[in-house]
């Protein structure tokens, strides 16, 4: 987890940020040096009182003198004046909606002058009985967006992110595995099954009965806890400081860990075929046990593995519990061999600071070795078409891939392969020549602009073009901020498969692109699919959990996920496809 100050500093930076963004176009490069700085603090792994007691702020990116002078303000008086006083300027509440999509700064100044509104409420009721549609330059169009931006953000808050789900539950399992009256202990549920949006956490621990009222008194007591919901012999619910999440404790018997596992890990639905079954069969299942009908004698439930083959299963990964069929594989034994982490052998998407990465290339690749088991990673700038992202164009790719040769001289081995994450322009065709592309060793191509029109066409181009190994983020949804947009994902599948262009899932929290169910349908159609990070920073290069976890429940096996494979299989896929190119013209 990221230390406690930095990432209230990064919360404040970022809002100072949206406050210059709100006062207009003069501010708009203090509005990226705080956007910068608040998304630098966001990644450090160090905290944040390390640096100044070394006096070494300056030498974190985006830290200059004035950022470093509110930093130790901060630090030492729990305020930044600063902030403050450009609270007092604008209406403060408003600010967190320029996150979200449809709300932009001059919208906002304009609601807030003609209609004298300061909060999200009163924004709301706005909207919804018309008086901000009849504003000067706002059409229905405008308002019809305003409405969709709020409902994707209202379900983003109702629901949190995998990775944040498992960072706090991670945190709170730890804290309670020190009590050694625990026999075991489980992050159940959604969370288990890895889905891509947690409702609440739920934890499962199995001890002696006359141990559990101190285990129940150490979880309220923990000091994450806010309020407590609920507290009894067997369980209790709590909700956490900072976002307001509910965590629900379970406590068994450790002979019944398994039937109370496999009951609290779902899904509902995947539990309910299961009791159908047992049911048939002659037996009661429930999170206790499973029971003979006749005598209610108890037969199962020490272990998961025990009830699956008392069922006449093999026994099932919880991410494939989801009533999707897992059951017929499962009971011909043939569940396949799904996709781990160490089965990867590199990332192939990540941004240096020759785009708009934090990190040099150097530091990129010395990090990755000392930390990774990787074989090699692919090194993707955006091109010129992103402006703000600090696009290269075909001489600054030369020039970086001059660089990368060096550096892999002096690593003694090609361990940083070239690449690029070029743009699909609105056309279709990219924003680089097909000379530079042949250049490099991978390129994966990305829409960047043109979200609200359907882009099968553009992204079918981009499948055809010889040079494109891979299209990154293929739907381009954020979550809570953008919707994916319109495609035919079969259609553009189908081209992938035919043409050879693999399909990325990236990783990021908040993109999570392709989703599971896409990178099922993908698997399905024959495409090959790659795992990245699209690393900006040097802890965003942990993600790559995420995306094996969305493989898995897209029931990949490593076979299904190119990067699995050492290089030279990763080069001959992408020269397969020029192959085909060249020798049908
Ligand atoms: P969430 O929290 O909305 O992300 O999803 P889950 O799957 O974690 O659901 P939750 O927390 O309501 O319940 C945890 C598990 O408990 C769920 O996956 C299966 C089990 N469970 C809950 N309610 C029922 C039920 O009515 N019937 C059955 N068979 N199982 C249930
Ligand atoms: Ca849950
Ligand atoms: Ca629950
Ligand atoms: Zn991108």
């Amino acid at each position: 987890m990221i230390p406690e100050l930095n990432s209230e500093l990064s919360v404040i930076f970022g809002s100072m940020a949206a406050i210059y963004d709100y006062l207009g176009s003069n501010e708009r490069f203090r509005a990226l040096a705080y956007k910068k700085v608040s998304r630098v603090l966001k990644s450090l792994n160090e905290d944040i009182t390390v640096f100044i007691n070394n006096n070494t702020l300056d030498e974190i990116p985006g830290v200059g003198e004035g950022i470093a002078d509110k930093i130790r303000e901060y630090v030492s008086t729990g305020k930044i004046s600063k902030y403050e006083e450009l609270k007092e300027k604008v209406p403060f509440e408003l600010m967190e909606m320029l996150n979200i999509s449809g709300f932009g700064p001059e919208s906002l100044r304009q609601i807030h002058k003609e209609l004298n509104i300061n909060t999200k409420e009163e924004l709301i009721k706005a909207i919804n009985n018309g008086s901000i549609a009849r504003l000067r330059n706002f059409g229905i169009r405008k308002v019809e967006n305003m409405m969709r931006g709020l409902k994707l953000h209202k379900k983003a808050e109702e629901r949190m992110s995998l990775w944040l789900a498992l960072q706090l539950s991670e945190s709170i399992a730890g804290e309670l595995k020190k009590l050694k009256e625990i026999t075991q202990i489980e992050v159940a549920g959604s969370i288990r099954r890895k889905k891509e949006s947690i409702g609440d956490i739920d934890i499962l621990v199995s001890c002696k009965p006359e141990n559990r009222r101190k285990i129940i008194k150490a979880f309220i007591s923990l000091k994450i806890c806010k309020n407590v919901l609920l507290k009894g012999d067997t369980k209790a619910s709590i909700i956490v400081k900072h976002d307001d999440r509910q965590i629900d404790l379970r406590i068994v018997e450790e002979n019944e860990w398994g039937a109370a596992l496999l009951y609290f890990t779902g899904s509902k639905e995947h539990n309910i075929f299961l009791r159908s079954l047992a049911k048939e069969k002659g037996y009661k299942i429930n999170e206790y046990g499973v029971f003979n009908v006749k005598d209610n004698k108890r037969i199962a439930g020490k272990t998961e593995t025990e009830i699956y083959k008392l069922l006449g299963f093999q026994w099932i990964p919880p991410e494939m519990r989801e009533d999707k069929g897992e059951y017929k594989l499962a009971e011909k034994n043939k569940i396949p061999k799904l996709v781990e982490i160490d089965n990867l052998k590199g990332d192939m998407q990540m941004h240096s600071r020759w785009s708009d990465g934090l990190n040099s290339i150097e530091e990129l690749a010395s990090f990755v070795m000392k930390n990774y088991p990787y074989e090699y990673i692919v090194l993707t700038d955006h091109s010129k078409a992103e402006r703000v992202a600090g696009g290269m164009d075909e001489n600054k790719f030369r020039e970086q891939n001059k660089k990368i040769k060096a550096i892999n001289l002096k690593l003694e081995k090609e361990f940083i392969k070239t690449g690029a994450e070029v743009d699909i322009l609105a056309d279709g065709s990219l924003d680089l020549s097909n000379d530079l592309l042949s250049e490099l060793d991978w390129v994966c191509a990305s829409i960047h602009s043109g979200f609200n029109k359907d882009n099968t066409e553009r992204l079918i181009s981009a499948c055809r073009n010889p040079y494109v190994c891979c299209i990154g983020h293929p739907t381009g949804r954020l979550i809570g901020k953008r919707e994916e947009y319109k495609a035919d994902w079969k259609r553009i599948f189908k081209v992938a498969a035919e043409t050879g262009t693999a399909m990325e899932i990236n990783s990021q929290p908040d993109r999570m692109d392709l989703n599971d169910e896409l990178s099922e349908l993908a698997r399905q159609q024959g495409v090959m699919l790659t795992i990245s990070t699209d690393s900006h920073s040097l802890s965003d290069l942990a993600f790559i959990s995420l995306g094996v976890w969305i493989a898995r429940r897209a029931w990949c096996t490593a076979a299904d996920i190119l990067n699995t494979a050492g290089w030279e299989t990763v080069r001959k896929f992408a020269l397969k496809k020029r192959d085909l190119f060249t020798n049908s013209n």
